[in-house]
C-alpha cells in the first residue's frame, strides 16, 4: 500500500457538491481508502499570466489516501472522477468544473508524458501546501523539502472556509 497526496479544486459550478461527490467516489474506488480530507479554501483563479480576478474563484484542498493501485491507475481513476463531473479539456489551465491532481506517490519520482511526480508545480502553491500541511503538519515534497517550509515561501492567496 501506498501513500498517495491527491489535490482537489473547482471553480465552476456548484463547487462544494462537486467536491463532496469527487470525494465520494474516491472512497468508493477499489484499493482507494481515505486516510485524511483537509479544510477547504477559497482562491484566486491563477493563469499563466498570474492571479486572474475576473475567472470564477477556486475552492481547493487536498486528501491523502492509501491505495494498492499503481501511479498511472490511480491517474486513471481520477480522471474518470473528472470527465463524471462534466471535465472538459479545453484551454491549458483554464476554469473547470473539477481538477484532481496526484501530487505524491509514496515520495515517488518519476516522469513521462502522462504523469510528473511529483507534481511539477506543488512545490510552489499555497492552494496546495497549505491544505496538505492542514493534514500531514510533517510532510516533505521529493527534491523540494518540507512543506512547512514551502508554504512559508509561498505568495498566493488562500482563505480557509
Ligand atoms: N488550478 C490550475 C490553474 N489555476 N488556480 C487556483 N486558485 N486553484 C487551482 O486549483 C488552479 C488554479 C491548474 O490546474
Ligand atoms: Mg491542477
Ligand atoms: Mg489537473
Amino acid at each position: 500500500m501506498t501513500r498517495a497526496v491527491i489535490a482537489f479544486g473547482a471553480n465552476l459550478g456548484d463547487r462544494e457538491a462537486t467536491i463532496a461527490s469527487a470525494m465520494r467516489e474516491l472512497a468508493d474506488t477499489q484499493g482507494v481508502t481515505l486516510e485524511a480530507v483537509s479544510p477547504v479554501y477559497e482562491t484566486p483563479a491563477i493563469k499563466d499570466s498570474g492571479v486572474d480576478r475576473d475567472a470564477p474563484g477556486y475552492l481547493n484542498g487536498v486528501v491523502i489516501v492509501e491505495t494498492g493501485l499503481e501511479p498511472h491507475r490511480l491517474l486513471d481513476v481520477l480522471q474518470a472522477i473528472e470527465a463524471e463531473h462534466g471535465r472538459v479539456r479545453a484551454e491549458h489551465w483554464g476554469d473547470r468544473t473539477l481538477d484532481l491532481d496526484l501530487i505524491d506517490f509514496g515520495g515517488r519520482e518519476q516522469f513521462d508524458a502522462r504523469l510528473e511526480l511529483p507534481h511539477p508545480r506543488a512545490w510552489q502553491r499555497a492552494f496546495v501546501l497549505q491544505p496538505w500541511l492542514d493534514i500531514d503538519p510533517h510532510a516533505v515534497l521529493p527534491g523540494r523539502g518540507s512543506v512547512a517550509e514551502l508554504r512559508q515561501a509561498a505568495t498566493d492567496e488562500v482563505v480557509r472556509r
